[in-house]
């Protein structure tokens, strides 16, 4: 039934027995109810994929008016609880701030430009500097906000590359696109570096570039972090589980979306820990990094949790291998997938889709701001 008009509806997991009781005291306190999660329609995916019981999960009613009463009655019980519920609550409904980008007015979208001879997707489609180019310009003048510039394949089974080969490829490119951008109108798309390495991203800094995309969640160069901070560039953490090679082996969750939660939630701790600001940070779940189709398919439904993070959210769905139905794996199939993927994404709270095709990536989110975010994108 869907919750009664002024009534706050919270999913909390993984509970302990001590905090159950709290909260649920906290609850009646203030005129609402606690009563345990009903099992949802993902958990069977999430059994079949290897997880256990994902552990103690309570559904909070609230009245509306209730929420400060709650909240109060909470602190006296479990503090800090009540404080990162807070947090939470206000996270989920307000756009987090990003510099350089209106984050919340509309979708945003990133080109993917890969100069990789085996991106799963593209590879070798761009790794000559004037191709690459030209495909960056073509990209922008389709509406690409951000470009995301690669140099080393991540699909699953990749194999590593080294600094030197990955600056080869990435360096002339950030080199070439500074004079191509700078005539664009507003100076074009902010330029984003698609890498693991601190020293590529200096590089690319140095190019020019805005925003450091590591898939590793700067989990991978212990020297990341400073580099991020010292050019003052914005960073997505992305979540993955192991490398590209190994990464979807023996894949398993207990419970996929609050674990992922949880790993930004560290990710993004340690970021600040290391320097870098919050409000220079995005986040990522990082959609075919050690998972299976049923771990994406249930991040993509339960995308809006992430939202309680308070950073704005990324998605790169965009022709992986998950969206692709049993019955039919044409690459049309999977183009057509995944622009529903990130109409879904948006629907559940995505601020950036990180998309290869961005003609057509930018029709859906068009469709999309125009439906969800009100009269200004009519
Ligand atoms: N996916 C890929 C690469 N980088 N970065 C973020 N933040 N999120 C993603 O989902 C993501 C990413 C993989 O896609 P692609 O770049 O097309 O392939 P490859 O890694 O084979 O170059």
């Amino acid at each position: 039934m869907a919750p009664a008009a002024g009534t706050v509806v919270l999913r909390i997991e993984g509970l302990e027995a001590a905090a159950v009781r709290a909260l649920a005291q906290a609850a009646r306190a203030a005129g609402g109810e606690a009563v345990p999660a009903p099992p949802r329609r993902h958990d069977q995916f999430l059994r079949a994929a290897g997880a256990p019981d994902p552990g103690r999960a309570l559904v909070i009613r609230l009245p509306s008016p209730g929420r400060e009463a709650f909240l109060a009655s909470l602190r006296r019980r479990a503090p800090q609880a009540a404080a990162e519920i807070d947090s939470a609550m206000t996270a989920v409904e307000r756009p987090a701030a990003l510099p350089f980008l209106p984050i919340g007015r509309r979708t945003f979208l990133m080109g993917v430009l890969n100069v990789t001879p085996d991106s799963f997707s593209d590879g070798g489609c761009f790794t000559d500097v004037k191709t690459a180019v030209r495909h960056a310009l073509r990209m922008a003048s389709d509406g690409a906000d951000i470009l995301d510039i690669g140099g080393e394949s991540t699909r699953p089974g990749a194999q590593p590359v080294g600094l030197r080969e990955e600056l080869r490829r990435v360096v002339p490119v950030l080199e070439a696109l500074q004079p191509a951008l700078a005539h664009l109108p507003r100076g074009g798309p902010f330029v984003s570096i698609d890498t693991t390495k601190s020293e590529v991203a200096r590089r690319a800094a140095l190019l020019g570039a805005t925003l450091v995309n590591d898939v590793s969640g700067m989990t991978r160069d212990p020297a990341m972090p400073a580099v991020v901070a010292e050019h003052g560039v914005l960073v997505v953490l992305q979540h993955t589980r192991g490398r590209p090679r190994t990464m979807q082996r023996g894949v398993r969750y207990r419970a996929v979306v609050p674990e992922v939660a949880a790993h930004l939630r560290a990710t993004m701790a340690a970021a600040r820990r290391a320097g870098v600001p919050p409000e220079h940070v995005l986040i990522d779940p990082g959609f075919g990094f050690g998972k299976r189709r049923p771990h994406n398919l249930a991040l993509l439904r339960h995308l809006r949790a992430l939202r309680s993070l308070g950073r704005p959210i990324l998605v790169g769905a965009s022709r992986k291998s998950f969206l692709r139905s049993d019955r039919d794996e044409s690459p049309e199939a999977r183009r057509e997938a995944g622009l529903a993927a990130q109409a879904l994404a948006v629907a559940g709270g995505a601020d950036i889709i990180r998309v290869h095709d961005v003609r057509e990536a930018l029709r859906v989110a068009r469709l999309c701001d125009a439906v969800l975010r009100g009269p200004s994108n009519r």
